[in-house]
């Protein structure tokens, strides 16, 4: 292998050729620290060339690539196996802007721009570019688009893949498929974009991009409300969903055990509607006619919410500041749980016609099986997306309960799951946490395809092995 690290300085310089364990350690572990890799190298190329050339070394050397970016996945994609075999490829010095096309409303960006950066760099433009999650600060548009991030935004806007129109990709094969191009139609053959998009590193390496932007909304209004129960909240999206139509950009239900871990380790974040309801959930509309029309409408829409008692209680922002503090309090919650220490994940989709009853049923088991615990339930659900944590019961080490319980308490959870026909990964995907699952979740021919398509992209299994499917 000396030979190959000595290959890889006519690459790059040598400083970004990371070899030393301190220098390794940060990008090892994952945001959860659920997971512990080791790496031969940990590459930090500049340009789409460099990560060719790299990639062409790797697959001449029979050396596995795990690619990554802000690492703030939830499912150990992008943290590399225990061999010390594979090297890491972080794309964030591939940070540049190519281009913003103000006619085309798109913006041309390098993987690992960080997604913030990007959104203020649309702002500066007057446009609004709006894929937004809690981790915004750190995540990059390579990983948003390689995990078809969701986040806050999906009912309106849609997610990563929706904000796409163009990528560039390296190949297995160390070639540069450019796929730059800002077209809104474009039917010829197979759809290779979609294809990379959402394979979490598994069939190529994203690059760069081609995203939408969209006209800044002139107001925008949020509300939190309190329901008592979860098919209100259902009926309550259902309403805004037919008198505000497309100003509806926010619908996040959490939970009042959600809120009140929050609560716990965030007490400037505590929930302002009184009243303890099992159920806050935070509203948002955006308007580009006038601040008062999307006022009134919300107002509007409130009053009739209460008179046919959907929601008890209601707080409109007043301004930016509380309005931001609403948005805070919601993206808490995951900072909360890593406060509280680890919890079991279950990322999940549900019809919203069958959300009651996966609810209801999944809590009452899980109440009766696992007495104590705690239901750390919140989520995006205009998109039906709950993210349904499970927490050890009060005073219980987190370690021992999670060893002892996680395996029946996935099972239960994803039981259920599959008699509301939902899905296992909404927006986190699948990696290394649920790869054992997902075979059975597809079904035998989907996940054949899977396998088909893994093959003949990367038939050396180089990029990310064993994360999303195995060959
Ligand atoms: P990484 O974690 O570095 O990588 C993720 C996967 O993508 C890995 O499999 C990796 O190999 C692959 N990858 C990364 N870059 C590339 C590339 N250039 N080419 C090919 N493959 C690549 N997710 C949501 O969807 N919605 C949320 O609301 C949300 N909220 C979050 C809140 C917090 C506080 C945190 C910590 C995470 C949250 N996430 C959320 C999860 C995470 O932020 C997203 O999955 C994000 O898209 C990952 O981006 P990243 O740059 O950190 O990718
Ligand atoms: C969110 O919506 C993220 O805040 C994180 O997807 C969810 O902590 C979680 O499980
Ligand atoms: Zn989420």
């Amino acid at each position: 292998m000396q030979a190959f690290i000595e290959h890889l300085s006519k690459i790059l310089e040598q400083r970004y050729i990371l070899t030393q364990d301190e220098d390794k350690a940060p990008y090892l572990t994952d945001w959860r620290k659920r997971y512990i890799g080791k790496a031969l190298a940990v590459l930090l190329p500049s340009t789409s060339d460099e990560v060719a050339a790299i990639v062409k070394l790797c697959a001449q050397n029979q050396v596995a690539l795990v690619p990554q970016g802000g690492n703030t996945g939830f499912c150990g994609g992008a943290t590399p196996d225990n061999s010390g075999k594979q090297v890491v490829l972080n794309l964030k010095r591939m940070n540049q802007i190519r281009e913003i096309d103000i006619a085309n409303q798109t913006i041309t960006i390098e993987a690992g721009c960080i997604l913030r950066a990007l959104q203020e760099k649309a702002l500066e433009h007057g446009f609004l570019f709006p894929l937004s999650l809690g981790a915004e600060g750190s995540c990059m548009i390579g990983g948003n688009l390689a995990t078809n991030a969701g986040g806050t935004n999906v009912l309106r806007y849609g997610n990563a893949r929706d904000l796409c129109l163009g990528l560039e990709v390296v190949t297995a094969k160390g070639e540069i498929w450019n796929g730059i191009k800002g077209l809104r139609k474009d039917n010829t053959g197979y759809d290779l974009r979609d294809l990379f998009i959402g394979s979490e590193g598994t069939l190529g390496i994203i690059t760069a991009a081609v995203m939408k932007l969209y006209p800044l909304p002139v107001s925008q209004w949020t509300t939190l409300v309190a329901c008592e129960n979860i098919a209100s909240t259902i009926t309550l999206l259902n309403l805004f969903q037919k008198r505000a139509s497309s100003l509806l950009t926010g619908f996040e239900m959490m939970t009042r055990e959600s809120l009140d871990l929050n609560e716990k380790h965030f007490p400037h974040m505590a929930n302002p509607l009184q009243g303890n309801s099992p159920f806050t959930v935070l509203i948002e509309l955006s308007d580009h006619e006038s601040e008062e029309h999307v006022r009134q409408l919300l107002e509007t829409i409130l009053e009739e919410a209460f008179e046919v008692k959907l929601i008890s209680n209601a707080v409109i922002a007043s301004n930016l500041t509380q309005a931001n503090t609403f948005w805070h309090m919601r993206e808490h919650i995951t900072l909360a749980q890593a406060e509280e220490g680890a919890n079991l994940k279950h990322d999940i989709t549900i019809p919203l016609s069958s959300l009651d009853s996966f609810i209801q049923q999944t809590d009452a088991l899980m109440r009766d099986k696992f007495p104590g615990v705690r239901i750390i339930n919140f989520g995006h659900l205009g998109d039906g997306n709950l993210h349904y944590n499970i927490a050890p019961p009060l005073g219980v080490d987190p370690k021992i309960f999670n060893e002892t319980n996680e395996r029946q308490i996935h099972e239960l959870v994803y039981g259920q799951v599959e008699r509301c026909k939902g899905s296992i990964s909404a927006e986190h995907g699948v990696g290394q946490l649920k790869l054992d699952g997902l075979r059975a979740h597809k079904g035998e021919v989907a996940h054949e395809l899977m396998r088909a398509l893994k093959t003949a992209l990367d038939p050396q299994n180089i990029l990310n092995p064993h994360k999303v499917v195995s060959i």
